[in-house]
C-alpha cells in the first residue's frame, strides 16, 4: 500500500496489484473481493473494507470505469478507497467505522484494458458482436427499462444496449454480487466522467422518485461543498432531466431492485476542455473535491435520519 501516489493513471494491472496489497497489509480490514468476471476472462477486482463491530452494518457501494475510458473515475475510486484506511480527518474516520465499504475501481476491466493499449476513446466492454463490432455499453445492459430510450440496438453503436439485459459477462456476474448485498445498501455512488454534474435516477423519465427532494438538496449542499475548494462548478438533477435520457444504467437497477436510499452517479471533471483526456495532475484535486461531497451526502443524510 501507498506509493500509489494519484499523479499519474494506472493500468488494470497495477490496480489489481495495489488491491491486493491493500488486503495483505490491512488484512484486519480489507478483504479483496472478486465482484464479476468479464468475457476475455478477466476478474472484477474490488474490496470491502469492514471495521469489526457487534452491529451488522449498512453498506457503501461505490462503482467506476464501467465506462473504459474514464479513467479519472477508478483514479477517483481509489484516491477514496486509501483515504478510507490512511485519514486522519474524523470525518472520515467516522464514515469508515459506521459503514462497510465496497469499492470496485474498475468494474468493466476488458474494455479499460483496450483504453490502455489499443484505443484511448474505447467506451463499451469487448463482446464481439460483429465481424467489424465490438462492445456493449456497460451502462445500458442493466435490466431495469431495459431499451427505452437513450440506448441503441446496433453493434456498432457506442451505446449499444446489448442484445438483451445482462448480455455482458460484466454486468451479469456484477449484477448477482451486487444481489447478495443489495438489502444492506444503504448508498450506491457510480463514477463516470465527464460533465461535472451529481445525477439522480432514474434515466428514463423526468419524474422524481418519492426521496427525490431530500436528494436534490444534499446533493445541492454537497455540491456547494464541493465547489467552496478548487471552484469546480457541479450541476444537480435527475438524469433525464439534466444529461440526457438513458436507460439500462446500473444505478437506476440497483435503486429499483433494492430502494437504496442514496443512489449518485458523479459525472467527475472536466467540461469538456480535456474530456476523457483530464491530465493527471487533475487526479488529486477532482478525488478531494469528490470525497468532500461524499462527506457532505453522508452528513446530511445522518443529519436527516436517525438510523446512521
Ligand atoms: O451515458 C452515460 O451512461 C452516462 N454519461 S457518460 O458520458 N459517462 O457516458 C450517464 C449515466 C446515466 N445513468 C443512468 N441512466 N443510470
Ligand atoms: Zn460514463
Amino acid at each position: 500500500a501507498g506509493g500509489f501516489g494519484w499523479t499519474n493513471y494506472h493500468t488494470l494491472d497495477e490496480i489489481n496489484d495495489w488491491l491486493k496489497d491493500l488486503a495483505f497489509n490491512y488484512d484486519d480490514k480489507v478483504q479483496l473481493l472478486v465482484g464479476g468476471t468479464t468475457s476475455q476472462g478477466r476478474d472484477i477486482l474490488g474490496v470491502k473494507i469492514h471495521i469489526p463491530s457487534n452491529e451488522p452494518k449498512k453498506a457503501v457501494f461505490i462503482e467506476a470505469n464501467i465506462h473504459a475510458r474514464e479513467w479519472v473515475t477508478s483514479a477517483t475510486a481509489t484516491y477514496i478507497l486509501n483515504e478510507l484506511l490512511v485519514s486522519q480527518d474524523w470525518e472520515v474516520r467516522q464514515l469508515v467505522e459506521l459503514y462497510d465499504w465496497y469499492i470496485f475501481p474498475v468494474t468493466n476491466p476488458d474494455g479499460f484494458v483496450h483504453s490502455h493499449n489499443s484505443n484511448r476513446m474505447w467506451r463499451k466492454t469487448r463482446t464481439r458482436y460483429s465481424t467489424l463490432c465490438f462492445g456493449a455499453d456497460p451502462n445500458r445492459n442493466w435490466p431495469y427499462q431495459w431499451m427505452q430510450g437513450g440506448a441503441s440496438n446496433q453493434p456498432c453503436s457506442d451505446t449499444y444496449a446489448g442484445p438483451n439485459a445482462l448480455s455482458e459477462a460484466c454486468t451479469d456476474s456484477l449484477s448477482q454480487f451486487i444481489d447478495s448485498i443489495g438489502d444492506d445498501l444503504i448508498a450506491y455512488i457510480s463514477f463516470h466522467s465527464y460533465s461535472q454534474m451529481l445525477l439522480l435516477p432514474y434515466g428514463h423519465t423526468t419524474s422524481h422518485l418519492s426521496n427525490y427532494k431530500e436528494m436534490y438538496d444534499i446533493g445541492v449542499q454537497a455540491v456547494r461543498e464541493l465547489e467552496a475548494k478548487y471552484g469546480t462548478r457541479y450541476v444537480v438533477g435527475n438524469i433525464a432531466e439534466t444529461i440526457y435520457v438513458a436507460t439500462g444504467g446500473s444505478m437506476d437497477w440497483v435503486k429499483h431492485k433494492f430502494g437504496t436510499p442514496i443512489a449518485y452517479t458523479y459525472e467527475l471533471r472536466d467540461t469538456g476542455t480535456n474530456g476523457f483526456l483530464l491530465p493527471a495532475n487533475q487526479i488529486i484535486p477532482t478525488a478531494d473535491e469528490t470525497l468532500i461531497s461524499i462527506k457532505s451526502i453522508f452528513r446530511q443524510y445522518r443529519e436527516r435520519h436517525s438510523d446512521p
